[in-house]
């Protein structure tokens, strides 16, 4: 075996960013799903137990769960191909990674589960194909696919909070419209780490599913472009004047981004002061949690408004784990340089994020995030 083997799914939100990114380094990569005796066996043991996508073995036999550090581990050996440089681009960088990884659940699965009408048929057949060959297939895939609604709802995506969800949606998809209809990329010729946080949401489930890619193909032809683009070897600007992989001059931060990062702060703000309240509380009750136990997937709702409407969504520590990323990257950079970045940030009412802290840190060990 001389090529990467990247455990995922066509349709898994956390796959396509993992996929875009070996896509998009030039490495040479197959995608299988993780079904057969191997991964079992061999891959999810070292795997820290967890049979979660994106997964990869590399020919070396190593395997790395988890996207955020799969992209880590190219960025490390790559010399940083899609790391900017400059203070305002390397915080949105890290910034879309976050929002884009943990930011737009909501949407992607409202989007997913509640359209049966669209969707159903075309999830039913992907989630049979996920599961192992055998019997009770049909069964099994019905069962895992009540659980990702059971998800959905716990993300906040509830009938009172449809209309909301879905207009802030349809601003974000003019907004990002605009934005991709001056720049092939987040911050210009060729994408960053932010590129593959945001891809996750809008490659597996808004860019593919029946119901969503149609509100895509119909409203905004451009980010459209843009999910074809991060799936594509090369760097894909026919329609540009801008044909080199450079990213914006002069720490340069397009109005467009200003104006889309605001509208996602609508919620994004909100919600995560509210899971940040949530799993602190959690963590005061949790005295006796060892260091090196694996982090939850929630615990607990947190309770926001957005516009008059009240949203219950699962607190999640791994938001604060990307968070942190940000936060460091900031406390990295000179005062000059905080001072234009905290001016970008507060422009976009964004500036909150940078406080937003849990009370206990968060590391990796054995391929699973862990309380320290
Ligand atoms: N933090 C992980 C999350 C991965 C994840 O939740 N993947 C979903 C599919 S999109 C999954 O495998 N869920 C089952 C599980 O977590 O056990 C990442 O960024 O890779």
């Amino acid at each position: 075996m001389n090529e990467i083997v990247l455990y995922g799914s066509p349709l898994s939100l956390y796959t396509g960013r993992a996929r875009s990114y070996l896509i998009k380094a030039g490495l040479t990569y197959r995608e299988t799903t993780p079904t057969t005796e191997h991964t079992r066996d061999i891959v999810i043991p070292k795997a820290g137990g967890r049979a979660s996508v994106p997964t990869i073995e590399t020919p070396e036999g190593e395997v790395i769960r988890d996207g955020a550090a799969i992209v880590d581990h190219y960025e490390n050996m790559n010399g940083h191909l899609f790391s900017p440089v400059t203070p305002k681009q390397r915080i949105l960088s890290r910034l879309f990674d976050v929002i884009g990884a943990e930011g737009m659940l909501r949407p992607a699965m409202h989007y997913r589960w509640n359209f049966d009408d669209k969707n159903l048929e075309f999830l039913r057949f992907h989630f049979q194909s996920m599961m192992p060959r055998g019997p009770n297939r049909e069964e099994k895939a019905d069962a895992a696919a009540n659980q990702m609604r059971a998800a959905c709802m716990a993300f906040g995506a509830v009938p009172v909070t449809f209309e909301l969800v879905e207009t802030l949606y349809l601003e974000l998809l003019q907004k990002l419209n605009l934005h991709f209809a001056d720049q092939p990329y987040l911050l210009g010729g060729k994408p960053c780490v932010g590129d593959f946080g945001m891809i996750a949401p809008f490659y597996g489930h808004l860019g593919r599913d029946p119901k969503p890619l149609s509100l895509m193909q119909k409203h905004a032809v451009r980010l459209f472009r843009w999910v074809e683009r991060m799936n594509r070897p090369e760097l894909d600007l026919g329609e540009f004047e801008i044909q080199d992989a450079e990213y914006l001059p002069d720490d340069d931060v397009p109005e467009t981004l200003i104006k889309l990062l605001k509208h996602i702060a609508i919620d994004f703000v909100p919600e995560t002061k509210a899971a940040a309240h949530c799993i602190n509380d959690w963590l005061d009750s949790q005295k006796d949690l060892t260091p090196g136990t694996p982090l939850l997937r929630g615990v607990g709702l947190g309770s926001f408004e957005v516009h008059g409407t009240t949203i219950n969504a699962l607190a999640q520590p791994y938001r604060f784990y990307l968070l942190k990323r940000v936060q460091d990257e900031y406390a990295s950079l000179d005062d000059q340089s905080k001072k234009g970045v905290a001016g970008m940030l507060s422009a976009c009412d964004m500036k909150a994020v940078l406080d937003l802290k849990l009370t206990r840190g968060i590391g990796r060990e054995n391929n699973l995030e862990v309380w320290l």
